[in-house]
C-alpha cells in the first residue's frame, strides 16, 4: 500500500452515487487518496485528458494509468485490502444484482427524478419501475440483513447510494411503501461511520 508521500488522486463529485461508492470502497480498503471535487461546469482538463468521457469517479494510479469506472475502482481497492470480506460472497449474483441496478434502475430512477430531460419519452411509468427493483431488494432484506446475507458485502455499498437517490426523490412516498426491510437498511447504511465520512463536506481526503 502507498505511504503518505505517495497518495492516489481521485477526481470526484460528492453527490454523485457512482464517486459515492468508489470512496466508501476507498476508504474501507485503507487506500490512502487524495481528492478533487469536480465542478462539471468546468471539468479539469488533467481529468479529460486522462479520461476523455468526463465522468467521475476517476482513480489515477502511480504508473500513469487510471480508472474511470466506479466499479473498476470498487474491484481495485477490494483487491488491495479486504479487511471484512466483502468479495468473500457470490461473485456471479452480486454482479446479477449490479447490473440490474445500474441498468434498468438507474434508468428508471433517471427519469423518475428528471423527466425534464427526456422531452420525447414517457416517464410515466418509471417510479413504479423503480418500485418493482425496490421490491426485490426488500424481499432479500427480509430474508437477511444485508443483500447478499448476514453481512454487508459489495452488492450493498454498489448499489446504495442509488437507493438512497431514489428514495429522496420523494421521502414521503419512499417512507410509506411497506418496505420495511428495505427502509431500514437504507438508514441503518446512512448512518453508517462509513458514509458520514464520505459525505463530509469539503473532503479533500480519505486516510
Ligand atoms: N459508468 C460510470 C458512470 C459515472 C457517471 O455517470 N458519473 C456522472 C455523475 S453522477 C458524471 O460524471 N457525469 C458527468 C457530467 O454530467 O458531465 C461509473 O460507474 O463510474
Amino acid at each position: 500500500m502507498n505511504d503518505t508521500n505517495d497518495r492516489y488522486y481521485l477526481y470526484s463529485f460528492r453527490r454523485c452515487p457512482y464517486a459515492m461508492r468508489a470512496r466508501m470502497a476507498l476508504f474501507y480498503s485503507g487506500i490512502q487518496v487524495d481528492i478533487e471535487e469536480v465542478d462539471f461546469k468546468n471539468k479539469p482538463a488533467r481529468l479529460l485528458e486522462m479520461s476523455p468521457k468526463g465522468t467521475v469517479p476517476v482513480l489515477c494510479l502511480h504508473d500513469g494509468s487510471v480508472i474511470d469506472e466506479s466499479l473498476d475502482i470498487i474491484n481495485w481497492a477490494l483487491n488491495e485490502n479486504d479487511p471484512e470480506g466483502w468479495l468473500d460472497t457470490d461473485a456471479a449474483e452480486t454482479q446479477r444484482l449490479i447490473q440490474k441496478n445500474d441498468g434498468t434502475f438507474k434508468k428508471a430512477l433517471d427519469r423518475y427524478k428528471y423527466p425534464n430531460r427526456y422531452p420525447d419519452e414517457d416517464c410515466s411509468n418509471a417510479r413504479a419501475t423503480g418500485q418493482k427493483f425496490l421490491e426485490d431488494l426488500n424481499h432479500r432484506l427480509t430474508e437477511n440483513s444485508w443483500l447478499m446475507g448476514v453481512r454487508k458485502t459489495k452488492a450493498d455499498i454498489a448499489i446504495f447510494p442509488f437507493i438512497r437517490q431514489f428514495a429522496n426523490t420523494d421521502r414521503e412516498w419512499f417512507d410509506a411503501l411497506p418496505l420495511k426491510a428495505l427502509q431500514n437498511w437504507l438508514q441503518k447504511n446512512l448512518d453508517s461511520d462509513l458514509f458520514q465520512t464520505i459525505m463530509k463536506k469539503d473532503l479533500t481526503h480519505l486516510n
